[in-house]
């Protein structure tokens, strides 16, 4: 079979690929980018679900590549819906002409490395195409996670994952609706499903944590401002611990007096967003005492606004510290329990039995409905990764290299598979911070790397990526991340390993660490 040849093979068309794309374009060497979407946006393509949002306001989740696209794109929300979001991909791939060289409808469903070429030989639907270096652009949360419960296709009535939802929108009015999870895709779109639907009963496995958005339109006034200081906002952003432009907290949450510290827990509940809360100070992650300061006023919160007090206690999460599972945002997430179409079903008293022909069942009986909505969420950072299962030197298999958990040198690569580029892999801040920088952030770095290659091999050494490993593992330990059942964890998928994923070292730490390694010769790569 005949087989095409690139410099450079991307996968995947989301924010990571396309500006991958126009940077390895820059650098005068051919590429292709391979899509299975039919059209950019990446998760933000698939995630159509009502109430889809971003958690990271529109101001910072945005590139910042190119100062005129910054000042020229003008967003519209506090914090962009998923329609805008995929509006400005869009302008981005037409803006610097990504289409053409991206193709659509294309899965990558297999690579290899020869070592005697020194290629990567992918395949992609029925095409056979080779590169010799490879990134791997395929997301975070990019694979979908259905429940592990039997029944699901003997289900008489409409089935939906959020992350799979229809583009033509799905009408729930008159339906009975079960909506099975309550992380963020969940809480986004329990309220707007319960406005519309006759009646709507909430499957809820974990409790979670849950801080008003406080959405709105965007003053044009503040957006202006902002834009004459985007450079230096952008630069801050970079150096921050999290990816978003905000000050630091300097006081650990026990050393203040508790009428001090109920003060700035309401300031941050009362502004909205994701720090408010979980960056008011220095120990809200590392320490459980005074993270018990913030889950308990959050707990309070959820008792003042659900009327039912039974209820209040069920939405209340008592079994993970406060932010070691993304805080989720929402709009009138909470008060929608106090509404008599809405149920809400705790599956640790009655555990999810199956999906039969009328509806849900758990160990405490069925609930016949019309419509089930999967808000289970994703294999999340490795799934879309150990989807492709790379084949590196030697025959291993990704798989086998990372089957007691992921293991890679800054999450920018693995050790025997040569030439292969993961962005915003795990052992990076990825999923802890803003997105968008870290992609930036990677992407600019994997451009400048290919431009130092000058079409060289690159391969991280072995002990470098041990101790990297380690170092990922002993910052995580020093946090309360590892005491929740998180996605990462890996805890949400049985038989996943039990690792603490990303990097939370914070976005400028590991930066530097990025910037270094490079003025160092690739420290810690081996280059042949
Ligand atoms: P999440 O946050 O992983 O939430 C998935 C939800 O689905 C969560 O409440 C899970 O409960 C629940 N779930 C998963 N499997 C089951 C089964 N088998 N039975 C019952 N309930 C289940 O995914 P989202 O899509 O909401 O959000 C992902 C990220 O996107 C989010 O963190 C933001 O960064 C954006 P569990 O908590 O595992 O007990």
């Amino acid at each position: 079979m005949s087989e095409t040849e690139y410099d450079v093979v991307i996968v995947g068309a989301g924010f990571a690929g396309m500006y991958m794309l126009h940077k390895v374009r820059a650098l005068g060497l051919s590429v292709r980018v391979y899509e299975a979407g039919d059209g950019v946006g990446g998760t933000w393509y698939w995630n159509r679900y009502p109430g889809a949002r971003c958690d990271v306001e529109s101001m910072d989740y945005s590139y910042s590549f190119s100062p005129e696209l910054e000042q020229d794109w003008e967003w519209t929300e506090r914090y962009p819906r998923q329609p805008e979001i995929l509006r400005y991909a869009e302008h981005v791939a037409d803006r610097f002409d990504l289409r053409r060289d991206i193709a659509f409808n294309s899965r990558v469903s297999a690579a290899a490395y020869d070592e005697g070429a020194g290629r990567w030989r992918l395949t992609v639907n029925d095409e056979r195409v080779s590169a010799r270096y490879v990134v791997m652009a395929t997301g975070c949360l990019s694979v979908p996670k259905w429940p592990e419960v039997d029944g699901i296709g003997s289900f008489r009535g409409r089935v939906f994952h959020t992350a799979q939802w229809p583009h033509e929108g799905v009408d729930f009015t008159g339906r009975r609706v079960a909506v099975i999870g309550t992380g963020s895709s969940g809480i986004q779109s329990i309220p707007h499903i319960a406005a519309q639907a006759a009646h709507t009963t909430v499957f809820q496995r974990t409790a979670n944590y849950s801080i008003p958005a406080r959405h709105g339109p965007l003053d044009p006034r503040e957006q202006k401002e902002i834009k004459t200081r985007y450079r230096e906002l952008r630069q801050e952003a970079r150096m921050s611990a999290s990816g978003v432009p905000r000050p630091m907290p300097t006081k650990s949450a026990l050393e203040v007096d508790p009428a001090e510290r109920e003060r700035v827990f309401w300031e941050g509940w009362t502004r909205g967003g994701l720090f408010g809360i979980s960056g008011a100070y220095t120990d809200i992650r590392s320490d459980q005492a005074a993270n018990d300061t913030a889950a308990e006023f959050i707990r309070a919160r959820i008792r003042e606004t659900v009327t039912d007090p039974e209820r209040a206690e069920t939405l209340s999460p008592r079994d993970h510290p406060f932010a070691t599972k993304r805080p989720c945002l929402d709009t009138d997430y909470y008060q929608t329990y106090n509404r008599d179409d809405v149920d809400l079903v705790d599956l640790k008293k009655t555990p999810l039995a199956e999906i039969t022909a009328a509806g849900v069942r758990t160990s405490d009986g069925e609930y016949a409905v019309d419509d089930v909505v999967f808000a289970t969420g994703f294999d999340a950072m490795t799934g879309a990764l150990l989807a492709v299962d790379p084949v590196g030197r030697d025959g291993v298999r990704l798989s086998d290299k990372w089957s007691a958990g992921p293991r890679a040198y800054l999450g920018l690569g693995m050790a025997g598979f040569p030439n292969l580029f993961t962005v915003t892999g795990p052992g990076s801040p990825s999923v802890l911070s803003n997105m968008m920088v870290s992609i930036e952030q990677h992407v600019e770095w994997i451009a400048q790397c290919l431009a130092d290659l000058n079409g060289a091999r690159i391969e991280p050494a072995p002990d470098a990526e041990d101790a990297w490993v380690a170092h990922v593992r002993d910052v995580g330990a020093e946090t309360l991340f590892p005491k929740a059942n998180s996605w990462y964890m890996g805890a949400n998928v049985p038989g996943k390993p039990r690792v603490f994923m990303p990097y939370v070292g914070g976005v400028g730490a590991y930066r530097e660490t990025c910037d270094r390694v490079t003025a160092n010769g690739y420290e810690g790569f081996v280059i042949s």
